[in-house]
């Protein structure tokens, strides 16, 4: 209670801050309180002690590298800054042999995590993604395989005909051991109707996780934030996780994903400011509870505002390998060739006082420095 008191926090907020400390659960409406409060230090020593629950005074990063099979889409998301029409300048779709080069390639740098995701295109069903996975086994049986937003998996099924649970099985004898967080974006229903139209809704991405982590899939789940919706909107999002996390414990890391303005519909809105991206990793690091990883993808982010991150509740740093991934070099990511060495990686660990450890997909440590 020391430290609180040294802080000069109002009543309210010294309640909860006395509740997170003893390891407690707080409410969404206490939750939207601590985004409303402007005292970053209280919250990052609250987030802090979350993360020292979950994993110690480690901070992870893993060697992966992403592969982005097509940005042909059916969907027109207005943040998106990458999509394109069949045959429109710009538009790329890989061959399954193009895309096993590009695991060869990447092999030699001693990746560990293949991520696979892209546009969900027209003419792609299930089948084709199973073939992929298969070749990408086949080439590389020791590099986790994490593939294909819950959007792009509602597609690929329902274009081969299956069930999700169907669809999810075929994938996983093909080699899917793992899902990424992407196409959550924002729960809300209206939001989402205005933001996302066609994509696949709240209620389905969910229930795709789900089903995922009963199948014995982990995944991880995303929040866009910084595009028209209030502290509401993003609470609700993070209450809707964290019952499905308490139900299935599949999740493994929450990411939240800073809107982008660059090349897309809302270029003329204003970014969040980094107190403001500061504020929301502590606040879902302190609300998701029972999520174990807050990853920050510091591509999107840039590495600066990533290692100021470590002290907001993040004890994971995203990609280390060349990363390829164009949805945010297109959206204006503070990295536009972005690769970071373990080395580079390490120091900016280390430098803030946490403990470096290279972990595998599923977060065993692989090694500590
Ligand atoms: O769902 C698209 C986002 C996501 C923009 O699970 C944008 O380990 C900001 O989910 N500004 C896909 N964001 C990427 C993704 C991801 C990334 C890194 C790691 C993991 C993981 C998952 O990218 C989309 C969407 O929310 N996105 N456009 C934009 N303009
Ligand atoms: Fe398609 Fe994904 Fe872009 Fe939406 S965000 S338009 S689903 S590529």
């Amino acid at each position: 209670m020391s430290i609180l008191e040294s802080l000069t926090l109002p009543a309210s907020l010294k309640e909860i801050a006395l509740k997170v400390l003893a390891g407690n659960r707080i409410s969404p409406e206490e939750a939207v309180e601590l985004y409303e409060s402007n005292n970053l230090s209280a919250l990052g020593l609250l987030a802090g002690s979350v993360k020292r629950r979950h994993s110690s005074d480690y901070v992870y990063f893993n060697k992966n590298f992403h592969i982005e099979p097509t940005n042909i889409c059916i969907n027109h998301c207005k943040f998106c800054s990458y999509r394109r029409n069949p045959g429109q300048k710009g538009a790329w779709e890989c061959s399954i042999e193009e895309m096993v080069e590009m695991v060869e390639r990447n092999l030699l740098k001693g990746a560990t995590e293949v991520h696979i995701v892209g546009g969900v295109h027209p003419d792609r069903d299930v089948r084709f993604y199973a073939d992929l996975l298969r070749a990408v086994r086949e080439k590389a049986p020791g590099v986790h395989i994490k593939a294909f937003t819950a959007v792009e998996i509602d597609q690929m099924c329902k274009m081969g005909n299956l069930s999700v649970e169907e669809g999810l099985q075929m994938l996983k004898e093909a080699g899917l051991e793992s899902m990424p967080g992407g196409g959550a974006e924002i729960f809300d229903e209206t939001l989402r109707a205005e933001i996302c139209p066609d994509k696949t809704d709240s209620a389905g991405w969910l229930q795709i996780h789900g089903a995922a982590h009963r199948m014995g899939i982990p995944t991880n789940a995303t929040m866009l934030y910084g595009l028209k919706e209030n502290y509401h909107h993003r609470v609700d999002h993070l209450r809707r996780l964290r019952d499905l996390q308490d139900q299935t414990g599949g999740f493994n890391a929450f990411i939240p994903l800073k809107f982008r303005k660059a090349n897309n519909l809302y270029s003329s809105r204003k970014e969040t400011t980094v107190v403001e991206d500061l504020k929301n990793y502590a606040v879902a690091r302190i609300f998701l509870d029972n999520i174990p990883h807050l990853k920050a993808y510091w591509p999107m982010i840039g590495k600066q505002v990533a290692q100021l991150s470590l002290f907001f509740g993040v004890d994971d740093l995203d990609g280390t390998i060349d990363d390829s991934t164009r949805i945010y070099s297109m959206a204006g990511a503070e990295e536009q060739n972005p690769s970071a060495s373990t080395a580079e990686l390490v120091e900016m660990i280390r430098t803030a006082g946490f403990r470096p450890a290279e972990r595998d997909t599923l977060y065993n440590i692989l090694a500590t420095f």
